[in-house]
């Protein structure tokens, strides 16, 4: 899964990025590095703790997310839209969900774009920018399918079928509803398959709080979460500077001081299950001497599409999956346990993964 990081410039996406990925990029610099900064960061889950503790592998592999930090528009440009335009639209492509980083922290030194701090405007303002950018992409693709000359009528028809359906999208789009929230009949949905559009994608929102609101967090994620609603959102408010300082502290280290500041669960930790939440995403396991592992799914993927998670091998070479609930695996120790006690089932290739089964995967190729 790969999210990109998208805000206004000074807005704290760098810190954000840091705290996510434990990452140390330089931040503060106003503007435009002419590359974006790329980091991982390991989805923490017990269930392979666990099950490491009981299959002591050479290695426990955890499910990763990488966040990408886009670089800002050019130094002095001071102009928002090239956010969701040209360049940086190539880079939107590759994403599989957006975190916009709205800035909420209180500090004189650091330059607003906009001359003040107040995040519901901006909040409104980048995601209105989405909308905006998604209805120039479509304007674009109507001017084109508009030069008919030439065509035969059965292509001229067919190109102004579609100019029809886009201007539908585009009316939605117009009256505030992102591409992720409208719904499409059969024909529309041929008509926009291949536009890439910024709002198709899930939209998270990290409200950068000053370190004086912390203990304010809950009050204001209930305001930020009542700003970002829908299908697809997911929003939470976290201290940018004083997680980015935290993350980079030894574990041991970071708990002891979380304790001591009274700020709870890693910002990172809430990020990582808002994006779960938001791209409908879940995990199954596998277990051996070599790995335990956890691997990232939507929701409702069958066992053969689980299996090309793994390797398309697999995929290709599918016979049957066998599985134990993680639970039932911890109850009894071992796959050749949940065997005995007939609790590892046999499932062909349309059965639809839950969440912690604990997979073994027969195929030939
Ligand atoms: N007080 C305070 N300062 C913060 C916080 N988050 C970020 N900052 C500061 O704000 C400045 C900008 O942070 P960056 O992370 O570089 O912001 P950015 O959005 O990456 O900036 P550009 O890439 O230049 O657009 C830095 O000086 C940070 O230290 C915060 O939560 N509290
Ligand atoms: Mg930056």
């Amino acid at each position: 899964m790969r999210i990109a990081i998208v805000g206004l410039p000074q807005s704290g996406k760098t810190t954000v990025f840091n705290a996510l990925t434990r990452g140390s990029a330089r931040v503060g610099e106003y503007s435009a590095r002419p590359e974006a900064n790329i980091g991982v960061a390991h989805v923490p889950d017990s269930r392979v703790d666990r099950l490491a503790e009981i299959y002591v592998p050479k290695k426990a592999v955890f499910a990763e997310v990488t966040y990408v930090d886009l670089p800002g528009p050019p130094a002095g440009t001071h102009d928002d839209s090239g956010m969701f335009s040209g360049s940086a639209l190539t880079d939107l492509q590759q994403a599989d969900a957006l975190l916009h980083v709205v800035r909420a922290f209180a500090d004189d030194s650091i330059i607003h774009t906009k001359g003040s701090v107040d995040w519901k405007r901006d909040a409104g303002d980048v995601a209105f920018d989405i909308l905006f950018a998604d209805i120039a992409l479509i304007d674009r693709r109507i001017e084109r399918l508009g030069e008919t000359k030439g065509l035969k009528a059965a292509d001229r028809d067919e190109q102004l079928r579609q100019i029809e359906d886009l201007k539908a999208v585009q009316a939605a789009l117009e009256a505030g509803t992102p591409i992720r929230e409208q719904s499409f009949n059969d024909s529309q949905t041929r008509s926009i398959q291949n536009i890439f559009l910024v709002s198709s994608l899930p939209y998270l929102v990290a409200l950068n709080i000053g370190e004086s609101d912390v203990p304010n967090t809950e009050a204001l994620e209930a305001e930020i979460s009542s700003i970002v609603t829908g299908q697809g959102t997911g929003s939470a408010a976290i201290c940018g500077s004083l997680e980015m300082e935290l993350a980079q502290m030894e574990h041991e280290e970071e708990s002891e001081f979380r304790q001591s500041l009274d700020v709870g669960e890693p910002g990172l930790h809430r990020m990582l299950r808002l994006s779960y939440d938001a791209l409908n995403l879940m995990s199954f396991l596998t277990v051996g001497d070599d790995e335990v592992r956890a691997w990232t799914i939507p929701n409702g993927t069958p066992a053969v599409k689980a299996a090309g998670a793994v390797h398309s091998d697999i995929e290709r070479g599918f016979i049957r999956a066998e599985i134990v609930s993680y639970d039932d695996l911890v109850e009894l120790g071992s796959t050749s346990e949940a065997r005995k006690a007939a609790r590892l089932r046999s499932e062909g290739r349309d059965y639809v993964m839950q969440n912690g089964d604990v997979v073994n995967f027969l195929f030939s190729v």
